[in-house]
């Protein structure tokens, strides 16, 4: 067998990680032939409730699971790791509002990109989870000069996924006849999930459903439907939060079925207009350890609207955390 696959990941001992750590150790995304290394980071007072995961990680006996790393030094995590899922956020908290939290979280993402910098492989593939996760992921490159910026990414695939199950159940088919749906923007209620291109079964989803359920309907029910699980469950959502990450990671290494593509956050690299250096979700096809946005997409005046008001919204966060950025 090969030499395992090191993946560090933050904030271990939530409630993500719980739904997560046992699918990676069972080889949900390096596949079923590779070891794995998992080097699991807390804060100190998480650091027992980490160990307990850990006991559980042990009595599973994974085949694959070539050894755990708890930790509480991000030195430790993120050394020389393949991958880094950075999960370890603060919730927002009574009375708080979206700009305190993008500076209090924020600040985790800037010294750990820093010491990402230091102590990671230059072509570590990361996974930005935490909220707000495309800035977080924005502060995280800034800190990391070394690290290539293609390779530092941010969560959409849950929204992705969302989106799907939303299409299928409307149009009464299943997730796995539905190809080609896309989410741009930021992973907040501006994110744009566009059924544009999406096929059900070979044809076009737009000829099967109104065109007002997809503006007024389909578009809010995903964007919101984080708000929803909260409303519903009393706590946000983890079990599919989790298997998103998987679902990015394991698309990334093990690449996108032929016609086919996924949503994550890259950096822009100006397609569609978007600013050059933001992190935004873009329509991606894997292949071979890589990514490639899918380029030249008739977008319509309708969904570009959409955009650039989710593009203005990253914009406002970037300026809000200018302090954490270096130079
Ligand atoms: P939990 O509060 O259950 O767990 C977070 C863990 O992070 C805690 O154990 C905490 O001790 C740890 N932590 C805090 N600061 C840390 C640091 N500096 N280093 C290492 N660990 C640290 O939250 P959970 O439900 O697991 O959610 C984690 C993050 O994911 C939150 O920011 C949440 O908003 C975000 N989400 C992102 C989603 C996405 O699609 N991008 C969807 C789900 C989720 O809302």
């Amino acid at each position: 067998m090969s030499q395992p696959k090191r993946i560090a990941i933050t904030g271990a001992a939530g409630q993500i990680c719980y739904s997560m750590l046992f699918r990676i150790a069972a080889g949900d995304i390096y596949g079923p032939d590779q070891p794995v290394s998992l080097h699991l980071l807390e804060i100190t007072p998480a650091l027992g409730m980490l160990e307990a995961v850990k006991m559980e990680l042990d009595d599973c006996a994974f085949p694959l699971l070539n050894d755990v790393i708890v930790t509480d030094d991000p030195r430790v995590a993120l050394d020389k790791v393949d991958a880094a899922l950075f999960v370890g956020a603060k919730p927002r908290g009574p009375g708080m509002e979206r700009s305190d939290l993008i500076t209090d979280n924020g600040k985790i993402f800037s010294s750990l990109g820093a010491i990402l910098n230091e102590v990671g492989s230059p072509d570590c593939k990361v996974c930005v989870v935490g909220n707000p996760a495309n800035t977080n992921a924005y502060i995280l490159k800034a800190n990391a000069p070394n690290i290539n910026p293609r390779n530092i990414t941010a969560l959409t695939r849950l929204d992705h996924n969302r989106a799907i199950s939303q299409l299928a159940g409307k149009t009464g088919s299943t997730v796995a006849d539905i190809n080609r749906m896309v989410i741009w923007g930021n992973h907040s209620t501006t994110q744009v999930p566009d059924i544009s291109y999406a096929t059900v079964n070979g044809k076009a989803a737009s000829d099967m459903v109104d065109k007002a359920w997809a503006q007024e309907e389909f578009i809010p029910t995903v964007a919101k439907r984080g708000a929803a699980v909260i409303n519903a469950r009393g706590s946000s959502s983890a079990a599919s939060a989790a298997n998103g990450v998987i679902d990015h990671m394991a698309t990334w290494i093990q690449g996108t079925p032929a016609g086919d593509w996924t949503s994550m956050a890259v950096l822009s690299d100006g397609s569609y207009g978007i600013d050059e250096g933001l992190i935004y979700s873009f329509p991606v096809e894997c292949k071979d350890g890589e990514y490639t946005i899918v380029s030249d997409l008739d977008v319509s005046d309708f969904i570009r609207e959409k955009m650039l008001a989710s593009q203005q919204e990253l914009r406002e966060e970037r300026d809000t955390v200018a302090d954490l950025l270096p130079g």
